[in-house]
């Protein structure tokens, strides 16, 4: 296999390829600052890095691919509980970060190697860019996504199948080294670091990030020759409501090569609005942690809203029934589970047997857990999901448990349960159902946000807290959640 980014070997080029605010390198300087990091953590297995939306990251996992090793990118806002568990589960040898960023507690007890990112290093001064041959199904990432219940699993993703599921989408959206793409997701996830910043990298194109996402953003690097834009339905909505009032937004969107949603669902209502008001379509595609992309409206098809579009290249997808069976109409009404095979997928869960055998069948497809029906054009539509108990709030996936167990560790909580309510600008918000430990003083739902900010992370936080006298059960004790009030 070629290697992960053919534009770092050989004689890298003065061609731009990162861009952070006003810090940008070019691919000569990326070679050098990463094959720097790839020396020195060469043979270190696992790397955290710590994510924050830098040069620094995009660099120092760069480097770690470049020296064989796997990058555990961690959320700069984690909570104490979060960390403490993707630490203790990756057990990672040393840590990536920027010079000058402060890690919490439980970090510092890593080896901290600083991330140099300085422009202008010699090229030669790298040792680590033209790394020898590494076996594709080596680890390169691990990714921790949350489940129903329990603590976030590290999806353990392979070389392969960033290279395959890059190249397949190259070839859905004739996307090349002359595409500059612009979008400020975070970094620990697998929206933003390896579509955003490897797939720009393995192209042989450029990436600007916005540090954070805002729609002045968007309109300047739209407007100054960035081609394509990635985002969450979350920013889509955003770019949606500003647009009345904003004509530049507007001729800098229409100006774009490619708009790209994906991470959730884009509500129709703002596809059509963005349409209207600037002549272009926004395409979605569909993937998942541990799958990488699945499906994707491609540049020379239809961008139908509501859809997201058709399998990648090299992607098995079917819809299977609850009863095994597999569903092969095209009729855009027959229900079934996606399952999904071929050389996007995931490893395993990193510690994790069981629930890496769950998530197959016994054929080796994998159980995506959501909804879909396919028109007979073979187009995707995503109607829902199997667990209820999974919630996606501005394109994170969030497990209802994991945040019922951090609300069950305040004082003031006895009983919680959480669930996920329709939100035009989120998707989803979080509704946490508080049965206080004294009724006469509940705890504050500011509080219960920080709490669970402090232990889990910001987005898991309940956006919405109810509060009840006791929780519908069955006879069993089980909570019943469609029967809270609505
Ligand atoms: C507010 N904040 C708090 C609290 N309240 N912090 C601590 N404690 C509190 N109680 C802070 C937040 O941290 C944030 O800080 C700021 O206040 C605003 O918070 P919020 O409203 O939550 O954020 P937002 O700015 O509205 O975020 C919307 C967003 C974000 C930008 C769209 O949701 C986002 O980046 N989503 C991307 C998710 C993503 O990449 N998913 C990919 C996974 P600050 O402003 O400093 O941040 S899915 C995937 O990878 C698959 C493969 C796929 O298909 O793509
Ligand atoms: P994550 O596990 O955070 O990677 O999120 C993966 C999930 O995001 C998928 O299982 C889907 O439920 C959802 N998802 C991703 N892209 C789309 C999309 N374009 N439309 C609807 N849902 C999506």
């Amino acid at each position: 296999m070629t290697p992960l980014f053919p534009a770092l070997s050989d004689d890298p080029s003065s061609r731009p390829a990162l861009r952070f605010g006003e810090r940008s390198l070019t691919y000569a300087e990326l070679a050098a600052a990463a094959g720097a990091v790839a020396g020195r953590v060469r043979g270190a297995g696992r790397v955290a890095v710590w994510a924050t939306p830098s040069l620094e990251t995009a660099v120092g996992v760069v480097g770690v691919l470049l020296a064989g090793a796997a990058a555990v990118p961690l959320n700069p806002k984690s909570g104490d509980k979060e960390l403490g568990h993707i630490l203790s589960d990756s057990a990672p040898a040393l840590v990536l970060a920027a010079p000058g960023a402060e890690l919490p507690a439980p970090l510092r007890r890593l080896r901290r190697i600083d991330v140099d990112a300085g422009s202008g290093s010699d090229v030669r001064g790298g040792t680590g860019a033209s790394a020898g041959a590494v076996d594709e199904e080596e680890p390169a990432l691990v990714v921790y996504t949350s489940g129903t219940t329990g603590p976030p699993k590290g999806a353990v993703i392979p070389r392969r199948a960033i290279a395959t599921t890059l190249d397949a989408l190259a070839d859905a959206w004739q996307w090349t080294e002359q595409d500059v793409l612009v979008h400020g997701l975070p970094l620990f996830h697998v929206h933003g670091l390896v579509l955003g910043v490897l797939g720009p990298l393995r192209r042989g194109g450029s990436v600007r990030h916005l540090g954070r996402f805002d729609t002045q953003g968007v309109t300047r690097e739209l407007s100054s020759g960035a081609t394509m834009l990635f985002g969450v339905p979350t920013m889509y909505h955003r770019i949606a409501e500003a647009l009345p009032a904003d004509p530049v937004l507007a001729k800098a969107l229409a100006g774009a090569r490619l708009l790209v949603s994906g991470s959730a669902a884009l509500p129709v209502h703002d596809h059509e609005r963005i349409a209207a008001a600037t002549g272009r379509r926004v395409v979605e595609r569909y993937g998942m942690t541990e799958t990488l992309m699945n499906t994707a409206v491609r540049a020379d098809g239809e961008a139908r809203a509501g859809t997201v579009g058709v399998p990648l290249p090299g992607v098995e997808l079917r819809l299977v029934e609850d009863d095994g069976s597999v569903v092969d109409a095209l009729d855009g009404e027959s229900v079934g589970e996606i399952q999904v095979r071929g050389p996007n997928l995931f490893t395993e869960y990193l510690n994790r047997p069981d629930a890496t055998a769950a998530a197959f069948t016994a054929d080796g497809w994998f159980r995506t857990g959501d909804v879909a029906v396919r028109d007979p054009d073979g187009y995707v539509r995503i109607v829902g999901r199997k667990a209820t108990d999974l919630i996606k709030s501005g394109g994170y996936k969030i497990g209802a448990g994991e945040i019922e167990n951090a609300l069950l560790e305040h004082p003031a909580v006895r009983e919680a349960a959480v669930t996920g309510e329709p939100d035009a600008d989120l998707g989803e918000r979080i509704v946490a159902w508080v049965v206080p430990a004294d009724p006469e003083s509940p705890p504050r739902e500011g509080e219960l946000a920080d709490h669970v900010a402090g232990r889990l992370a910001p987005h898991k936080r309940p956006r919405v807290v109810r509060y009840l006298d006791a929780l519908p059960r069955n006879d069993m004790g089980k909570i019943m959640k469609r029967a809270l009030p609505s």
